[in-house]
């Protein structure tokens, strides 16, 4: 064990990477911008600076622990820096704050109010650049942007794919797409990760709340709302509930207060997910073609794979994601009643992410040249309604889902995490609820924040091959390994988002390790309290499919590419 002194206080500290780790253990939250322990350091903020005993002052992020240290985080120097910095970048950023996306979550006018910053000496002569609305997903705003960088290292780091970058030079620099490209034109991905990190209102939510209030206002419209696995351990952040805590019913029940007719569970989606892509798996382990079987819940990791690797293509499950065979269910039981009452349903998904308001708009999530699933708000944009609507989240009764799709099994509700999707497939194929089998099933190595997880399974009298990947830039890993005949794989899960939908481009920030760590026990928490454990034995599943989904399973539930 080591120590340092931090403001006349002895510190211990062990393995912890730089001195910013050990200021932040010791319970003083030092400012940062371009700081997150995830990502390589940067060190380009200078909030994080601190003084030593002789009056150095250097940044705490870039500066490796050791023993005997003495420093200082809160001197006169350090706050005339620390106000010297933000007013600075106040003079160079864009100062419409009340209106602002990011108002009230903003790091900048966080440090500001909190640093004291109440005046900016200095003239803003930057010319206005023009918004970035190409993409279905996020909304890039230069006149915002710090260059802190963090979105650009998100991009490379942990998805690899490097859209944003800083360019041109001295005080004409920006983050932008190469060549000053849109983003439409670029390999994004819409994953929406630069955004969860973005610190200022530089990169935000292509919102569709207006859209969303205007079919609630409707005089002949249904609209249904279904809601994804993880939004329900996200969506109190914002109204004081504990982290991860399920606020469902909660939900539920602010949902039917600002309009919504119906109110299902995508949970139920994914319990046809695990019907659909078990037979999947099983099949083409029986044929030995198109193996390993990727997932295909995750939008963005499915749109990488078709870009980056499109040798991989015939890979990816015929399935449509959980929200849209649930969407395209909804619709086809619509296309059936809504002649009767004369109106139209629209649906809506509450969703974790951002790739999947462009999922809803691929042709293979069309049915018969409609779209099913209308509008996808994320669960920033849910609690934005709810707040516009006046509603306190915290002070509502819960309430119950409708029916007939309010019920779904635990297996459907660890979709919400890496590995969720593995390990409902495999309950669905080893086809046991005793304890003892669920428990070796989740103890295979299917659980857990490693980038690459690797597991071995006996499926009947074959040991089955898996690989769970968190995050694309250990998707590419594994891909180029396959690629060259390093590894094999019979199953593959990806989540382009590390950590899974907790930790989604469209829930609300920050989210840091703590938080992640809440959602994700709050997940695993709704399984352990679930009676129905495998999506087989939702009594609601089987009654589908011996009714309304009776002979249209491909239609409704796998990509139709004809369309
Ligand atoms: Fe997800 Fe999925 S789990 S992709 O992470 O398969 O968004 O929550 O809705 O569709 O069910 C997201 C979450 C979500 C789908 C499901
Ligand atoms: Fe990169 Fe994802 Fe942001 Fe697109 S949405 S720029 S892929 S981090």
């Amino acid at each position: 064990m080591n120590y340092m002194t931090i403001n006349n206080r002895r510190v211990a500290f062990t393995n912890e990477k730089n001195v910013l780790s050990v200021i932040r253990k010791s319970g003083i939250d030092l400012p940062t911008f371009c700081y997150h322990s995830e990502l390589s350091t940067y060190g380009a903020c200078r909030m994080c600076v601190v003084e030593d005993e002789r009056g150095k002052v250097f940044a705490s992020c870039s500066e490796t622990p050791r023993d005997g240290m003495k420093i200082y985080t809160n001197t006169p120097k350090l706050q005339h820096h620390r106000k010297m910095i933000l007013e600075l970048l106040l003079a160079s950023h864009c100062r419409e704050c009340t209106t602002c996306a990011k108002n009230g979550v903003c790091v900048l006018q966080r440090l500001s109010r909190q640093l004291g910053v109440r005046e900016i000496r200095f003239e803003n002569n930057k010319k206005e650049l023009p918004l970035d609305m190409t993409s279905e997903c996020i909304v890039r705003d230069p006149n915002k942007c710090i260059l802190c960088g963090d979105c650009v290292r998100t991009c490379d780091e942990i998805q690899g794919l490097g859209i944003l970058d800083f360019s041109f030079r001295g005080s004409k620099m920006q983050v932008t797409p190469a060549f000053n490209k849109n983003l439409a034109q670029t390999d994004c991905v819409g994953c929406g990760q630069c955004r969860a990190v973005c610190p200022t209102g530089a990169i935000t939510l292509n919102s569709n709340v207006h859209s969303v209030w205007a079919a609630l206002s409707g005089k002949n419209t249904r609209v249904v709302a279904q809601i994804a696995p993880a939004v329900r351990v996200a969506v109190g952040d914002k109204f004081g509930i504990r982290k991860g805590e399920n606020t469902l019913g909660r939900l539920v029940a602010a949902l039917r207060r600002i309009g919504f007719d119906e109110i299902y569970d995508t949970n139920f989606g994914a319990d046809l997910t695990v019907m659909e892509e078990s037979k999947e798996l099983t099949e083409r382990l029986e044929s030995g073609t198109k193996l390993p079987l990727f997932t295909s819940c995750c939008p963005a990791w499915v749109t990488f794979c078709e870009k980056k690797y499109p040798e991989f293509k015939e890979n990816i499950s015929s399935c449509r994601s959980p929200q849209g065979m649930f969407g395209a269910l909804i619709k086809e039981e619509a296309r059936m009643n809504d002649g009767e009452d004369n109106r139209k349903t629209i649906v809506v998904s509450i969703m974790p992410c951002t790739a999947k308001k462009a999922e809803i708009k691929r042709p293979d999530y069309f049915t018969e040249g409609a779209q099913d699933v209308d509008y996808v708000l994320t669960t920033t944009e849910v609690t934005r309604m709810i707040q516009e609507a006046g509603i306190d989240l915290a002070q509502v009764q819960p309430e119950t889902m409708d029916m007939p799709f309010g019920i779904a099994s635990g297996a459907g509700a660890i979709f919400g995490v890496t590995g969720g999707v593995t390990e409902a497939v495999l309950r669905r194929l080893i086809d046991s609820n005793k304890a003892e089998d669920l428990e070796a099933i989740s103890f295979t190595g299917v659980r857990g924040v490693d980038g690459i997880k690797e597991a071995s399974v006996k499926l009947k009298d074959r040991e089955v091959k898996l690989a769970v990947v968190n995050g694309l830039q250990c998707a590419s890993k594994v891909l180029d390994k396959m690629k060259a005949g390093e590894v094999y794989y019979d199953f593959v899960e990806v989540m382009a988002c590390k950590r899974g939908c907790i930790a989604g481009g469209g829930q609300p920030v920050p989210i840091g390790a703590r938080t992640k760590k809440a959602r994700l026990e709050g997940i695993y928490k709704i399984d352990h309290m679930s009676q129905i454990k495998l999506s087989n034995q939702n009594p609601i599943v089987m009654t589908v499919y011996d009714g309304i989904l009776k002979g249209k399973e491909h239609k409704l539930l796998h990509h139709n590419k004809a369309e």
